[in-house]
């Protein structure tokens, strides 16, 4: 694989909530100048376009889950395309809401595991996303991904998980959301977590620091989740569910230059963006920035860190 290339993977998916509006999230990022933030760093960028769920069966309106069939076609398509995409240079997801991962990371572990790698997510996120099937109120499946790709149980229908992400190598920061049945169940795993308590007293990097030491030490591959609603709303108003209290502008950077100084970041979700609630593009663009800070976008050049 040629890291300097990477794969924009429009995934157009709005099926993990009833709010719409994540299908415009691709053309958004897109319009707000990813690929050529990308090819300005030096980066080789080849865009597959957007993709389509895989066949699936019809979603009737009743029933507890919110469109369970159609989220069930995209785990399928997007699993498959991100398994094929690491081969190519790294996948960049552009959501979509965030029951794309469900079908990402799966994928992308699918890879290292072929690879005899292990994989790791950092989940950058007001909510843990933690839910199953059985254990979720709103019925919205993209509060669910974390527990599907670390192996809960009663995702019926759903492809099995067949490497599941072990849970100690899993890192959560952001956090201010967090459901009962999802803190009960976090509390029961090994799952890294940092709530904006934990940021607000003692800053961001050092959570993040022992994290990708913890990545470095295990040869592992670093998938990234970024949830708009890890940001602020002040400066990230775009997205379904905001919750006051988010990262600001500059710790959301410094996340992403820490990322790309670590050199261990090899897949990105960008997720859960609805341009239909932004204001003149602003969080599109913030996006796109944090995108290109996690690919080498800096003010000054500066020693780099070695994890390993
Ligand atoms: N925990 C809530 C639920 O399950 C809210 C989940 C919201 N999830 C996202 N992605 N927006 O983080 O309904
Ligand atoms: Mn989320
Ligand atoms: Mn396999
Ligand atoms: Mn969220």
């Amino acid at each position: 694989m040629n890291p300097k290339t990477c794969i924009l993977i429009g995934a157009p998916v709005d099926s993990g909530k009833r709010r719409a509006g994540c299908l415009m999230g691709p053309d958004a990022l897109r319009t707000a100048g990813l690929t050529s933030a990308l090819t300005g760093l030096g980066l080789q960028v080849k865009d597959f376009g957007n993709l389509v769920p895989a066949p699936h069966d019809v979603d009737s309106e009743d029933g507890p889950l919110y469109a369970p069939n159609q989220t069930i076609g995209w785990t399928k398509q997007l699993a498959e395309t991100a398994e094929q995409a690491m081969d190519c240079g790294l996948p960049i997801f552009l959501g979509g809401d965030h029951a794309l991962s469900l079908g990402s990371v799966v994928g992308v572990a699918n890879y290292a595991a072929s690879q005899g790698r292990p994989q790791f997510v950092l989940w950058l996120d007001a909510h843990t996303d933690f839910h199953t099937p059985l254990t979720t109120d709103s019925g919205n499946l993209h509060g669910t991904p974390v527990g599907y790709f670390t192996g809960r149980s009663d995702f019926d229908g759903f492809p099995e998980v067949e490497h599941p992400v072990p849970e100690d190598n899993v890192c959560m920061i952001g956090l201010r959301s967090v459901d009962t049945p999802e803190r009960e169940a976090l509390e029961a795993s090994d799952i890294r977590r940092f709530d904006m308590r934990q940021i607000d007293e003692a800053g961001i990097a050092g959570p993040l620091s022992g994290f990708l030491e913890h990545v470095a030490r295990n040869n592992g591959m670093l998938h990234v989740s970024l949830d708009v609603d890890f940001l602020d709303p002040s400066v990230a108003p775009a997205v379904g569910t905001t919750v006051p209290g988010g990262a600001t502008v500059r710790e959301a950077h410094l996340v992403c230059e820490m990322l790309h100084d670590s050199g261990l970041m090899t897949s990105l979700d960008l997720v859960e963006l609805n341009p239909f609630l932004d204001e003149r593009g602003r969080t599109a663009h913030l996006m796109v920035d944090l995108c290109a800070s996690a690919l080498g976008r800096r003010v000054f050049d500066r020693p780099t860190r070695s994890y390993s």
